[in-house]
């Protein structure tokens, strides 16, 4: 044990239920919830749930999901029925394919993920918590009534929503490498909420296509969300340095113009080096480093999880951002505790399987420092039309 204990006058909320981390999406589907057990025995072995007040999730009511979902897709998604191999009928709101398959549990993995978020949300709400973490949610592309990019329920809109009845904004930042259409469509004319996210943009190549520098929001002046979407479209092979120095930059200045009164994180794990999907060169120091800054500025922070597409590489991004939100991160030995369940899986990136060092393929840096520059330029100007 490295002897982690509580901080003082400090409240982290850990959600979690093991029975979100076994339902599987299929075979080789890249989303895998037993990223999530990895995940969780590597904050376990290093006794990190001592320090945080740790809730099982449950799953959220029809009424809670009914504050952003529409009826008729609740109503589909909790009755649809794997599909037999010989089946070809399509199903409506995007269900059923590849991407979105229905499988055993479908309904109740849905709603636990979003069980978790909701009462994270209202631990801040109400003051009980100083951070809440919710590795399970942060399914960012579900719309009110279309699944996507592997999310049925955005639990991220449902927390959000849970916020606003106590605070007047929030400031939703989204550091997984697909852009968070989802939660940016669903408050696109709120002036309540303003959105970020860093993502990989290359016209419509890469999923979901959507997130130009541009898309700042609705363009009639006039609509109170005009100008509160903020997008950072990023090459491949972006490094820690880029990334990190964009992030401060952008949210420093986002918090002087909008003054938010929380923070919503989301923390997707295949923005790091080597992940299955992602493309970038961001590794877990980097990646630590966004959630780091957010905790320095002291307003209430939700972490939600998200994509992430190499298990081991996702373990020790959250694990080690738990123990940022805890504040035990400089205390915690580097090297993974011997006694780690599925140690295995860490002994493939090194000889001496640490914490940080991930494995990731170098991949060229595209993005150069006048795009970088050109981009916070850009954004600079756009939050200038923003005032709390
Ligand atoms: O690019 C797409 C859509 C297609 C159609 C479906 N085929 C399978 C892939 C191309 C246009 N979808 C993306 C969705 C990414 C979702 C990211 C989610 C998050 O991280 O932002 C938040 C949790 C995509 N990229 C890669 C795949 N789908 C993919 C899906 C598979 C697969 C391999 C790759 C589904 C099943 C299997 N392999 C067996
Ligand atoms: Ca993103
Ligand atoms: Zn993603």
């Amino acid at each position: 044990r490295n002897g982690i204990t509580r901080p003082k006058g400090w409240t982290v909320s850990w959600h979690s239920n093991p029975a979100i981390e076994k339902h599987h999406f299929g075979h080789s589907h890249p989303m895998k919830p037993w990223r999530l057990t990895l995940s969780k025995s590597l904050i376990m072995s290093y006794g990190m749930h001592a320090a945080m007040d740790t809730y099982e999730s449950r799953v959220a009511t029809r009424e809670e999901l009914e504050d952003f979902h529409s009826e008729d897709y609740l109503d589909f998604l909790k009755t649809a029925k794997v599909a037999l191999p010989d089946d070809t009928e399509v199903m409506p709101y995007n269900l059923g394919g590849s991407d979105c398959p229905v499988f055993d549990g479908l309904f109740t993995y849905c709603s636990m993920y979003a069980g978790a978020s909701i009462d994270a949300a209202r631990k801040l709400a109400n003051e009980e918590a100083d951070i809440a973490v919710n590795w399970s949610g942060g399914l960012h592309h579900a719309k009110k009534a279309e699944a996507s990019g592997f999310c049925y329920v955005n639990d991220i809109v449902l927390a959000i929503l849970q916020l606003l009845r106590k605070m007047p904004r929030v400031l939703y930042i989204d550091i997984d490498v697909h852009h968070g259409d989802g939660v940016e469509e669903a408050f696109w004319s709120s002036d309540r909420v303003l959105t970020l996210s860093m993502h990989k943009y290359d016209g419509m190549n890469f999923f979901p296509g959507t997130g130009d520098l541009d898309r700042t929001g609705p363009i009639d002046e006039g609509n109170p969300g005009a100008h509160h979407a903020i997008n950072v479209p990023l090459l491949d092979g972006i490094d820690d340095e880029q990334y990190v120095w964009l992030f401060k930059t952008i949210v420093g200045m986002c918090l002087e113009q909008f003054r938010p009164s929380a923070i919503v994180l989301q923390c997707g794990a295949d923005s790091l080096a080597g992940d299955r999907l992602g493309r970038f060169n961001v590794q877990v120091q980097g990646h630590g480093a966004c959630i780091a800054f957010c905790k320095s500025l002291g307003l209430p922070l939700l972490l939600v999880g998200g994509g992430g597409y190499t298990p081991r590489n996702v373990a020790r991004a959250w694990a080690h951002e738990t123990s940022i939100a805890i504040g035990c991160d400089a205390t915690l030995d580097p090297i993974i505790p011997d006694h780690t369940p599925f140690k295995e899986y860490f002994r493939y990136d090194t000889i001496f399987p640490t914490l940080e060092q991930i494995l990731g393929d170098p991949r060229p840096n595209r993005n150069s420092a006048k795009r970088v520059n050109d981009i916070v330029q850009s954004i600079r100007e756009q939050l200038r039309m923003v005032n709390f």
